[in-house]
């Protein structure tokens, strides 16, 4: 397969995103070993991430050899093909080596290289396969869940049900509690999910009315921003020069007035 058409993208991801799915609930089932940690104790790697990564690289490359490849886990790839391809194996990995269902394969396809200042989204697939759940979104077309079009919120009478997440680095949470703090007014309530593709799928799908996070990496949110967007909401980055980006996805109101809450950058 060539070309960049985003509908032909979006079925390949899928795809491939249902069978690693099912390749990760299986391993979850045989139990779960620690390969190693990252840059905190918190931060981890099972053997499953590395394994259902390596699954997604191979059938992306057997399918489509001159895309590029950017994982959690293993090393980028610049491609000839002008699109490239942004993988999360497992998001949510520390719920998944817990045993809680809330982990999804996130999967999405950039036109560009994988700098999410200047890629261009074409397709993105989020898989939850404890929860049965397939989120896709190909650009143009619309955001769905299985066969069910999703739309985001559009008023929060009750206030927003908002969703966040922190980092695994201690010394950050004192300021993401800030953060918190400064948005809990706007809030009805919190939750805290710990898979990032999730907390923007379910934007997305009119469950929650926004989502803020400091800190994720692309591919946390390549696919999930594209979901969004395409479901009629918004997704903004900032802070992007620092080591820790901001990320706030919503409805369009919901956005707004979280964007004027925490973009101090604009002030
Ligand atoms: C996780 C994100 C989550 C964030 C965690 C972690 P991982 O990704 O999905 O939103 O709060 O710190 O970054 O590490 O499970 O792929």
């Amino acid at each position: 397969m060539t070309g960049d058409n985003e509908l032909e993208l979006v079925g390949l991801a899928a795809e491939i995103a249902r069978e690693a799915g099912e390749l990760a609930r299986q391993r979850r089932r045989e139990g779960v070993h620690l390969a190693a940690t990252k840059t905190t104790l918190a931060d981890i790697v099972t053997d499953a991430d590395r394994e259902v990564e390596a699954l997604i690289r191979s059938r992306l490359a057997d399918a489509r050899p001159d895309d590029g490849f950017l994982g959690e886990e293993s090393d980028a790839e610049v491609g000839r093909s002008g699109i490239t391809w942004v993988v999360d194996p497992i998001d949510g990995t520390v719920n998944y080596a817990a045993g809680i269902p809330a982990y999804n394969v996130s999967i999405a396809a950039v036109r560009g290289t994988a700098d999410p200042e200047t890629w261009d989204t074409l397709a993105g697939a989020v898989f939850a396969p404890a929860l049965g759940e397939l989120f896709t979104a190909a650009r143009g077309h619309g955001a769905w869940l299985d066969e069910t079009r999703l739309q985001v919120t559009t008023d929060t009478p009750a206030g927003a049900l908002l969703a966040t997440g922190f980092g695994y680095d201690p010394s950050t949470h004192d300021g993401d509690i800030a953060t918190v703090r400064r948005v809990m007014p706007i809030a009805r309530d919190l939750r805290r999910m710990g898979a990032a593709a999730l907390d923007l799928a379910y934007v997305a799908a009119g469950r929650l009315d926004g989502y803020f996070e400091r800190g994720l990496k692309p591919w946390d949110f390549a696919a999930g921003a594209l979901l969004v967007r395409e479901a009629g909401g918004a997704v903004s980055r900032f802070d992007t020069a620092t080591p820790r980006p901001m990320i706030i996805a919503g409805g369009l109101s919901v956005h707004a007035r979280l964007l004027e809450i925490l973009d101090t950058e604009t002030r």
